[in-house]
């Protein structure tokens, strides 16, 4: 009878502890604040996450940087500290040689050519090998085109000769501003604002809700349409913290990342276009350029040196430019 009683006492409390060690609760980081398309997508993620999953899997998401930079979020989550991100894939480069297709200028035709190449043959070798390192993508956001601005507007490469121009963390990027003549400033997000306002640096490059979100086009005047990147962004989960969910959990938040990208995606093309109005009507000159031909030329010594050093990348850059 006792022997019963603790049988049945020890089942109760290992059913316990079974139960909430399978409550999953995760935290993602997240660089934008209020206002940002991604803030308002991932606040969507967590919430379609905990639907899915029955609150089986929660996720508390970090806006603002608060958790840190992005290279040492990444960091973060590879390693399974930080469970999500919300990851732009530059800063990825570094850490997955197959990320950097996305990072060489004008590798996309406009963004639909880069969603057509990360959902064809060539995404699902950089989703492989993004996994493979700890930081594997749930679904991919939309993040526009990078383009330039300072105080003087940019028509050709040769405006940005001597102009030392902040770029995030990649050696792609400084290589593309070196070909121009410029002189590149890697440097955090966060910083970039006061950098611009004191002169540190003459000019930076972004998509239009990051220029107008912290604040950028307060300190400077020109925006240029160069759209020299095409850089897409994850929902990228630690690998083996995915992995160790189980297979009807790994499908709920997957679907819940595909279904907050779409959301993403959605307010994407409402809040770049207005966040272009709105530095507009502060002031800032937007420049078209008419002819993008001389800038794609100065980066063919950075495609020729990049190959160069990285052989085994020429087959990947080939199916992207290959994909119609
Ligand atoms: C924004 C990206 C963010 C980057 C930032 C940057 O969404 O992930 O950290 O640019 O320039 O557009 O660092």
């Amino acid at each position: 009878m006792t022997f019963t009683k603790s049988f049945f006492a020890t089942a109760t409390a290992v059913a316990f502890i079974a139960t909430s060690a399978s409550a999953e609760n995760w935290r993602a980081w997240n660089i934008h604040n209020d206002g940002h398309p991604n803030t308002a997508a991932m606040d969507k993620f967590a919430e379609l996450v905990d639907a899915a999953t029955d609150g089986e899997v929660t996720v508390d998401v970090f806006h603002g940087g608060v958790l840190g930079s992005q290279p040492d979020a990444l960091e973060q989550v590879r390693i399974g500290a930080i469970e999500v991100g919300n990851f732009n894939l530059g800063p990825i480069g570094p850490m997955v040689k197959e990320a950097n297709l996305v990072s060489l200028p004008f590798i996309f035709k406009d963004v639909p050519h880069m969603f057509r190449v990360l959902d064809g043959d060539a995404g699902e070798v950089v989703s492989a090998a993004m996994g493979e390192a700890g930081v594997l993508p749930l679904a991919w956001f939309d993040a526009g085109a990078r383009s330039f601005y300072s105080q003087k507007p940019i028509n050709t490469p040769a405006d940005v000769e001597g102009l030392k121009i902040r770029v995030m963390n990649n050696d792609l990027y400084t290589s593309m501003i070196s070909a121009m003549g410029g002189n590149p400033s890697p440097m955090a997000f966060s910083e970039v604002q006061q950098a611009l306002k004191t002169g540190v640096v003459d000019g930076a490059e972004n998509n239009f809700p990051s220029f107008k979100n912290v604040g950028h086009y307060e300190v400077t005047t020109n925006y240029s349409l160069s759209e020299h990147l095409i850089i897409p962004e994850c929902i990228c989960v630690n690998t083996a913290k995915f992995n160790a969910l189980s297979p009807e959990l790994q499908a709920a938040v997957r679907g819940a990342a595909e279904e907050a990208a779409l959301v993403q995606r959605e307010l994407w093309a409402v809040g770049s276009e207005q966040a272009r109005k709105d530095v507009e009507a502060a002031g800032i000159t937007v420049n078209e350029i008419a002819d993008k031909g001389p800038f794609q030329s100065a980066m063919d010594s950075v495609y020729a040196d990049y190959l160069a050093a990285n052989p085994d990348m020429k087959a990947l850059v080939e199916m992207a430019q290959a994909t119609e």
